[in-house]
């Protein structure tokens, strides 16, 4: 992005959700005897309300030291600066344990990082790398393993522990969750590259362990999923293998052959169904929406491990992998999201200027038939959806491309070679070309 001309003047801390105004932010002193901070313990780096500025617009601390590292003056954790220059756009994620929300999320971050600038401009980098910290590591494991033949599998997300972040407030300790965060950025190729600044943004994004949507699982010193009353996208994650149903149906389909997922450890099996109403009352108490208004969220289903389940729905197979093809860029308006002579890629001999388009009505059509699937296999997971969401989609996914294996050590994983996910980034690409304007064109959105 060439310039950063805006700095706005209101921000949502992604760590405690408060709005805070930014003539209050708060600095981190770097000096090494500057300790101590009355929300985050003795040994944290303090944190002031700067009056002195470098020319540089480095803050000065009580000892002179110069800083650049922000912090929230609502819980004095770190906020990346970015965070200062673009608007966010938050995006959830629910589902029960063990329902693939980690390995999604890593799948869908590695392929999204490689097809966004190729195919539409935009770039998808960490606002602070250290922030997301914990995705890189799924990444690495799983997409940049220098043993592809290892075994390798990503931890179950904890209720507890390094994924957290605890301040003590009104003599409470609260514990955090961390978020991921990401700058989304048009290039200059993109056909709104001359006003990047205008549809950049920050995107907030969630991965709870699937404990926390439990009934009784936020509390006031746990408040893990109030992101969700702020969230533009929901995720809903929804595991046809930890219902016996697809179950039978698979066996019926092909004999006893399924090796079942084994579910994280819960206390009895927890109804998918259920702990998504659990989950959108939360957000409709946060958001202080009273039963029948409109959620501010579109929900969009994500229907996990699809390489297992995939045989009862047929028609997937003649779904091509890529949700994405060229058309001409004159076919394309400024409105609909792109202007001719904009997101062009030349392509074929006879160089006619091309322009990526994401075929969301191939979307539509696959949504049709998995949620037709659903609704005969886990009716009422469906109509939880329905009644919750008028327009909800379902996108099949496969993070791994196949099932687990086991080495020879006993280590249950996947091996770094045969991991291939399948559709992952359809979810957030669909997302964005649905609820930022302009920024991936797409089919639904053309001029007819
Ligand atoms: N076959 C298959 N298995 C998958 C896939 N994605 C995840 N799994 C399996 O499902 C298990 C749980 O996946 P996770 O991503 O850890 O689930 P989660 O929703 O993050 O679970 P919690 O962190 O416990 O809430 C993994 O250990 C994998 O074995 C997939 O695409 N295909
Ligand atoms: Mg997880
Ligand atoms: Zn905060």
């Amino acid at each position: 992005m060439e310039q950063t001309s805006q700095i706005l003047t209101k921000i949502t801390c992604p760590h405690c959700w408060e709005i805070f105004s930014t003539d209050q932010t708060l600095y981190v002193s770097q000096h090494p005897e500057l300790l101590g901070d009355p929300r985050l313990g003795p040994n944290a780096p303090l944190r002031f309300l700067p009056s002195r500025f470098r020319v540089d617009g480095a803050a000065l601390d009580p000892n002179g030291f110069p800083s650049l590292q922000l912090a929230c003056p609502c819980c004095h954790l770190a906020i990346p600066r970015s965070l200062f220059e673009m608007p966010s756009i938050f995006f959830s994620m629910i589902g029960a344990p063990g329902s693939g929300k980690s390995y999604f999320l890593a799948a869908m971050t590695w392929r999204l990082r490689q097809l966004l600038p190729q195919l539409f401009h935009l770039h998808l980098t960490d606002a602070d790398p250290q922030v997301n910290l914990r995705l890189q590591e799924y990444e690495s494991q799983q997409f940049l393993n220098p043993d592809p033949n290892c075994v390798v599998q990503l931890a179950k997300t904890e209720t507890y522990g390094d994924l957290y972040d605890a301040v003590v407030r009104e003599d409470q300790t609260i514990y955090y969750l961390r978020p991921f965060l990401f700058s989304l950025v048009p290039d200059r190729q993109h056909p709104l590259g001359e006003e990047a600044w205008r549809v950049a943004r920050t995107l907030y994004l969630y991965d709870n362990a699937g404990e926390s949507f439990l009934p009784g699982e936020d509390r006031a010193t746990t408040p893990v999923t109030r992101h969700l009353a702020l969230s533009k996208v929901i995720f809903v994650l929804f595991d046809p293998t930890q219902d016996v149903r697809f179950h039978r149906a698979m066996q019926a389909l092909s004999g006893p052959s399924l090796e079942r997922e084994k579910p994280a450890q819960v206390a009895g099996m927890v109804r998918q169904e259920t702990l998504f109403i659990e989950a959108i009352s939360r957000l409709r108490r946060y958001a202080g929406l009273g039963q029948h208004q409109k959620l501010p969220a579109k929900i969009i289903v994500v229907v996990t491990k699809q390489d297992v389940w995939g045989p009862l729905c047929p028609d997937l197979q003649r779904v091509p992998s890529e949700f994405w093809r060229y058309i001409s860029s004159d076919l394309i308006t400024k409105g609909s999201g792109a202007s001719a002579g904009g997101n062009t890629a030349a392509r074929g001999e006879d160089a006619v200027e091309k322009t990526a388009i994401l075929r969301s009505s191939l979307v539509h059509t696959l949504s049709g038939k998995v949620e037709e699937l659903l609704r005969k296999i886990s009716p009422e997971f469906v109509s939880a959806i329905d009644g919750i969401s008028g327009d909800a989609v379902y996108i099949p996914v496969s993070a791994t491309g196949g099932n687990a294996v086991t080495d020879a050590q006993g280590r249950k994983g996947f091996r770094p070679k045969d991991i291939h996910p399948k559709w992952t980034e359809v979810p957030m690409l669909y997302a964005i070309a649905t609820q930022l304007e302009g920024v991936i064109p797409h089919t639904l959105n053309l001029p007819h």
